[in-house]
């Protein structure tokens, strides 16, 4: 019986029983590979992929290769990735200005030129044999245009060691692995259709064309993460124009894939091919990373992640000084994958009292809502503002983030001290 795959928690619980049984086909990595880097992990009482075989945790190795400049007034450099400051953001508009976007490479970006570049779209579950689209035949598709965050999956990871006392892998990331963008581009849906996909289709594998990434010792090949075809067909671009510009380097042009509200290893830079495929296909984005593993998880990890929390930021440096008596304007950014922000209250007494902020965006999916709201301070001394924000779902950030060991998905409400003088 063909299975059911058009429900996104289904397919994923579906597509990890075949991984487990071993039925699914690795998609590039030799699967013994995956598994040895699995009982490594294991051992280790962390996975093989964790901060050890990162260029981070390497230290001087690990030196930012972007081709846009990241001063320090902007950027916290983290490894080959650089955070975007969100002190840096107040006064900008709702879309991040690409100066200031945060830039997540597992290796480095690559230079490609847009005459040059080809998409192929290939697999078993086309009509045909593989279809080629250069730049100028994907610009002449018809094109969408939308406001959506990228926001990496390990966003405010650092907050589980310094606010709950865990351990996490991965890069140290405060608050800033989050930009939101103005993508114009074709349907990644249109490209597929006119590439002959079947009813068949289960999964889309695209692939970036930056360098393979090598971690412990295995090559892990091209940074590939499979996306379930229902997501694939319904709401996703194939972005060749970020802010009204051309898809600037560092953010995967001449064309990268943008996935609404999903966690950004999912919205793939630089893509030079797509696999259409009939069955599950697994790559380590989708099996031992980008999923989460911990005591209050199955002992095989949860399903793959798909969306993104919810969270507030301050548009403030951490440990700023505000003068006392004189009323300052706080303002901020709060954001959700699951529905539009709809209301977000401040505290500025370490979360005794709560007040609203007030919103300056019409709340709408996929973005992120500006906020402020003016505080008086009357005792000098240090202290914590804290946001917490509520989407449309009726979720409330909460107080504490449930832990994992790679530190995914952090939404509790994030303590950022001042000092009052
Ligand atoms: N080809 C490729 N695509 C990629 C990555 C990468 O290193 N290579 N990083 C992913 C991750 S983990 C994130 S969070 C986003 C970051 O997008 P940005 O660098 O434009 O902010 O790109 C994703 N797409
Ligand atoms: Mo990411």
């Amino acid at each position: 019986m063909p299975l059911d795959l058009s429900d996104e928690s289904r397919y994923d619980r579906a597509r990890l029983r075949q991984w487990a049984r071993g039925r699914a086909r690795s998609a590039g990595v030799d699967r013994r590979d995956l598994l040895r880097l699995f009982a490594a992990g294991a051992a280790a009482g962390t996975l093989g992929l964790g901060a050890a075989g990162t260029a981070e945790a390497a230290g001087a190795a690990a030196l930012p290769a972007t081709v846009k400049p990241l001063p320090p007034e902007l950027f916290t450099i983290r490894g080959t990735n650089a955070e975007t400051k969100f002190a840096a953001l107040r006064g900008t508009g709702l879309l991040t200005p690409v100066d200031r976007f945060f830039v997540r490479n597992h290796t480095a970006t690559p230079r490609l030129d847009k005459d040059g570049w080809r998409l192929k779209v290939w697999g078993d579950a086309l009509s045909g044999g593989p279809v080629e689209f250069s730049y100028d035949r994907l610009r002449a598709l018809p094109a969408v245009e939308r406001t959506l965050f990228i926001e990496c999956a390990g966003n405010g990871r650092s907050f589980y060691t310094t606010q709950q006392g865990q351990t996490v892998a991965g890069t140290a990331w405060t608050l800033g692995a989050i930009g939101v963008a103005r993508w114009r581009g074709a349907r990644l849906s249109d490209v597929l259709r006119l590439a002959g996909v079947t009813r068949g289709a289960v999964d889309v594998l695209p692939r970036g064309l930056d360098d393979e990434v090598v971690t412990d010792g295995v090559n892990l090949g091209r940074v590939r993460r499979p996306l379930p075809a229902s997501k694939a067909l319904d709401d996703v671009i194939l972005a060749y124009e970020m802010n009204g510009e051309p898809l600037p380097a560092d953010h995967g042009g001449p064309v990268r894939v943008v996935v609404p509200d999903w966690i950004g290893i999912s919205s793939i830079k630089w893509v030079g091919d797509i696999e259409v495929s009939g069955q599950p296909l697994y790559t380590p984005w989708n099996t031992d990373l980008y999923r989460l593993f911990g005591p209050d998880q199955p002992p095989q990890g949860s399903e793959p992640l798909t969306r993104q929390t919810l969270k507030s930021a301050f548009e403030l440096e951490p440990g700023a000084t505000v003068p006392v008596h004189r009323t300052k304007v706080l303002t901020g950014r709060s954001w959700s994958g699951a529905a539009p922000v709809h209301q977000v209250e401040v505290s500025t007494d370490g979360g005794a009292r709560w007040r609203r902020a007030q919103l300056h965006d019409v709340p709408r999916r996929g973005g992120w809502v500006r906020w402020s709201v003016p505080w008086t301070p009357r005792t000098p001394g240090e202290t914590a503002l804290l946001a917490r924000a509520t989407d449309a779902t009726g979720r409330t950030q909460p107080e504490t983030a449930a832990h994992n060991i790679h530190g995914y998905l952090f939404d509790a409400v994030v303590r950022h001290p001042v000092t009052v003088v």
